[in-house]
């Protein structure tokens, strides 16, 4: 369980660039047999959310806020033996962020939760261009690709990469998810099939539950 001091002392780890004392924070929370999801949106996803706050209002500098984007994207790494060690069924995902985008925490903490149930999820990271996503999906046929978006201004270039994927693939299942959608709800609705906003990993564990 995340209490308010461990997570306090997580987050002052990370403003003060220790990066023992938040990876010594996660293995105690892996070793308390801690879910994957709670740690990652109680503990990486909240105090990122908080460091982007402080960052918009000016209390910290971005090099504090690259320096705790760094030690949390280790801190995820901690947990890899735990998501990777789930049996693998026959299910693939590409997962990749938009040209132009590069918050890449958010998709990698999708990849990891597609392996976490038992697929093969591929992450792209930030800033992929789009034909080479499209060669990927060509190459590996992925039963969902999977985008992330966390700039409200990157939406059309959302809207372009779908109708690219869609020409080349129509029956192909595509989500897609982040920040950048949140004010967005029904994007999508009546406009495509199979192409779905999830909003966030309980929504995601609830569609992977469809499969
Ligand atoms: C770290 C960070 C950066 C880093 C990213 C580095 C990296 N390796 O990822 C850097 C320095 C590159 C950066 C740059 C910028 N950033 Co920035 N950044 C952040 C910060 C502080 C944290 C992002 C993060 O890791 N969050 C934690 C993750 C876990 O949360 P998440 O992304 O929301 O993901 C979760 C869900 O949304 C969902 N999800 C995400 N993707 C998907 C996909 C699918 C398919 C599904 C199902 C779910 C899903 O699941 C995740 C887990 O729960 C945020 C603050 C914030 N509130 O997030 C600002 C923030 C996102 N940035 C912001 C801005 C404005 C910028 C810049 C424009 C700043 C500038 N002037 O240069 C640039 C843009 C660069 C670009 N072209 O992309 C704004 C965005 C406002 C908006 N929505 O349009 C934010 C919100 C800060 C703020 N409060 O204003 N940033």
């Amino acid at each position: 369980m995340i209490t308010d001091t461990i997570y306090k002392n997580f987050l002052n780890g990370l403003l003060a660039g220790d990066r023992k004392a938040c990876s010594e924070i996660t293995k105690e929370l892996i070793n308390s047999s801690i879910s994957i999801k709670e740690l990652y949106t109680g503990l990486f996803q909240a105090a990122m959310y908080e460091i982007g706050e402080m960052w918009e209002y000016d209390k910290i500098t971005p090099a504090v806020e690259h320096l705790a984007t760094g030690i949390t994207e280790y801190c995820m790494s901690l947990a890899y033996p735990l998501i990777f060690g789930a049996a693998h069924r026959d299910k693939t995902a590409i997962i990749s962020c938009l040209v132009n985008e590069y918050h890449q925490i958010g998709a990698r903490m999708v990849a990891d939760f597609f392996e976490l149930h038992g697929w093969h999820g591929y992450f792209l990271g930030a800033n992929t261009p789009v034909k080479s996503l499209l060669d990927m999906i060509k190459d590996r046929k992925p039963d969902i690709v999977a985008l992330s978006i966390s700039l409200y201004s990157n939406i059309p270039a959302l809207i372009k990469v779908i109708d690219e994927i869609r020409s080349d693939f129509p029956a192909i299942r595509i989500i897609a998810g982040g920040l950048g959608l949140k004010n967005e709800n029904g994007i999508f609705t009546g406009k495509y099939t199979g192409v779905s906003a999830v909003k966030d990993l309980d929504s995601l564990e609830r569609l992977l539950d469809e499969y």
